[in-house]
């Protein structure tokens, strides 16, 4: 379980403008950039992050970060610290892949915790462009955070737009 002091906070905007110690990406295997959260991340926080995620994928990422870990680099100029990237799994019917998404959140606030990072902001991971249903992907981001154990101090849901607001104020309620 999160630690008594761990709170959860709800925004409406832009995960790129938040001040924070970290942000999370929802990358892409390849750690090189795409659209959504991760194109704004890299618009914003200019070139020194893509190098970064090139260093890695030179280095201990040669094939990429697999679905469900996260990993990692400067902010560059966020008004953040770091950026951890985590990769959300694609929906899809026949499958559950739910623990993989789970995963997303458990391994961001496990580096998150190597790192020092008291505040934490998260996008809702694969409920873009990977095509996760909105209020399952909800209700997995809240459900995982409450039952990790960590030293963040607060985790902030930073939701683009009221629906997606919505859905995380009802898993909150
Ligand atoms: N701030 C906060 N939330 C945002 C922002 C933003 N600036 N932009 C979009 N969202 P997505 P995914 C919302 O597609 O589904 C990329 O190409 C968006 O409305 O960013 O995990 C990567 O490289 C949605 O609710 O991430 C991967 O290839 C949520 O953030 C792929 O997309 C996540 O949408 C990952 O897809």
């Amino acid at each position: 379980m999160s630690t008594s002091h761990t709170s959860l906070t709800l925004v409406q905007g832009d995960i790129t403008e938040q001040a924070v110690d970290a942000v999370v990406n929802a990358a892409n295997s390849s750690l090189l950039g795409g659209g959504g959260v991760d194109g704004a991340i890299h618009r914003r926080g200019g070139p020194e992050i893509l190098a970064e995620c090139r260093a890695l994928r030179d280095g201990h990422y040669g094939r990429g970060l697999p679905t469900g870990q996260a990993v990692a680099t400067t902010a560059g100029r966020l008004p953040a610290r770091w950026v951890i990237h985590t990769v959300g799994p694609r929906f899809i019917h026949d499958e559950d892949r739910s623990e993989l998404l789970a995963s997303c959140y458990r391994e961001s606030l496990r580096v998150a915790d190597e790192l020092g990072a008291r505040t934490v902001a998260f996008p809702a991971v694969s409920a873009g462009i990977y095509g996760w249903p909105l209020e399952d992907a909800a209700r997995i981001a809240v459900e995982t955070v409450r039952a990790t154990q960590t030293q963040v101090e607060q985790v902030r849901f930073v939701l683009f737009d009221e629906r997606a607001y919505e859905a995380f104020a009802d898993q909150l309620r």
